[in-house]
């Protein structure tokens, strides 16, 4: 068996920001118009108003204050309420593979690779643009790699469980390096119709380069464990799906979107992470006080707060356990990537970290990494 090294990284930020108060004021707008076509039916007891959203909640609840999209236009514009992006021509690359393109580049100089270098691409993300072929084996067409590729989807643990996935073909010696890209695009899958959900996501790409743990010269992070569990919920879903015709249902359901129970999330994704990063650490012999770092997922800066104490053991100090969640609001996979990502170089050789994500099947994906 080999091991396994993590050589580079890289984000591609869309440079399109919408802002908290941009977005309640689009809502409420929106919410507006709504109430005035179906005023007769609110006025009949027939329907429920559409109420204001707030700026001031949403920081409150979810620690976001902006996020990154593809498009703001579409997304702001009353009348629409979702982005608008060109359809593509076949010939061409498609979105997520042209996102991870550039995700892919700033990672692969930082592993000092070429993507002729690559003999696995994994694209992990938690919806894809397409049904096939793969984006992953069209990324492989465009960065030069050799081997083989394919798309994988855990919804927000997509990046963890792509690592898993990788590291593993590493070690066993199925493959010597792998790029794992995560393209999300959840602007398109998020419904910003609806108050409850319609600030939690923003549109990124992570890519991760992972090699085999042999003669590398650069600064990397040995990956010391992986683990990932799934255990199934209702809580998180979308049922948007290629049976959609033959089922007569092809209207602009609630349903094709995102939906959440964020309260149940809350309450039953927490003890599923704290136990299972409990049980990890124990698994590998790595004692809390052994973490000088925890990349976690970003959908909540309270759900991060709480699950950084139940881990350490105390409020983490400033700079920990870092949140980029206020900047980029819910990536989905991309989230605890980013944080690795941007708040790890400082490491000193032989600091320990762990990258943890959750969400949706509910899914959780754990890392112990090394600095080296
Ligand atoms: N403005 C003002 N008031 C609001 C708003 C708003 N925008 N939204 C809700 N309210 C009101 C509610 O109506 C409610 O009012 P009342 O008490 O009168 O009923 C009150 O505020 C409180 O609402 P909530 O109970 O919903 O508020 P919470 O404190 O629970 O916060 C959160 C909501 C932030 C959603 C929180 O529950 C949370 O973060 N939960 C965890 C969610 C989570 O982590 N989910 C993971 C999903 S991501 C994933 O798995 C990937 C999926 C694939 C990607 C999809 C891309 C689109």
């Amino acid at each position: 068996m080999h091991s396994a090294a993590i050589t580079g990284t890289g984000v591609l930020t869309p440079s399109e920001v919408i802002t908290n108060d941009e977005l309640v004021v689009a809502f409420n707008a929106y919410a507006d118009l709504w109430n005035a076509e179906n005023a007769a039916a609110i006025a009949a007891g027939e329907v429920e108003a559409k109420p204001h959203s707030a700026a001031e909640f949403i920081v409150n609840a979810s620690g976001i204050e902006r996020r990154h999209v593809l498009d703001k236009e579409g997304v702001l514009d009353p009348k629409r309420m979702f982005p608008r992006l060109a359809a593509r021509a076949d010939d061409d690359p498609s979105i997520m593979a042209e996102m991870a393109l550039k995700a892919a580049e700033i990672a692969l100089a930082e592993a000092g690779l070429t993507g002729a270098d690559i003999d696995l691409v994994l694209c992990a993300a938690s919806n894809h643009e397409r049904a096939y072929p793969a984006i992953a084996v069209e990324i492989q067409s465009l960065i030069g790699a050799g081997g083989f590729a394919y798309d994988m989807n855990v919804a927000c643990s997509s990046a963890t469980f792509g690592i898993q996935t990788a590291v593993q073909m590493v070690k066993t010696g199925a493959v010597r390096r792998a790029l794992l890209v995560n393209p999300e695009i959840c602007s398109a899958h998020l419904e910003w119709r609806d108050r409850d959900c319609h600030f939690i996501f923003g549109d990124v790409c992570t890519a991760v380069v992972i090699e085999r743990d042999e003669g590398l010269t650069r600064p990397h992070f040995k990956v010391i464990s992986t683990r990932c569990a799934t255990q199934f919920s209702n809580n998180i879903r979308n049922n948007n799906g290629f049976l959609r015709r033959t089922h007569d249902q092809m209207e602009d359901r609630r349903d094709m979107q995102f939906m959440q129970n964020g309260r149940k999330v809350f309450k039953e994704v927490l003890p599923l992470v704290s136990q299972h990063i409990a049980d990890h650490l124990t698994e590998e012999g790595v004692q809390a006080a052994d973490l000088s770092r925890l990349w976690l997922h970003q959908a909540n800066k309270t759900m991060n707060d709480y699950i950084g104490r139940k881990v350490l053991r105390r409020d983490p100090e400033p700079g920990e356990q870092p949140n980029i969640l206020q900047d980029y609001a819910n990536t989905s996979s991309a989230g605890s990537i980013i944080a690795f990502s941007q708040h790890s170089a400082d490491l000193a050789p032989g600091a320990k970290g762990l990258i943890c994500s959750f969400g949706a099947g509910y899914s959780v994906g754990s890392v112990i990494v090394q600095r080296a």
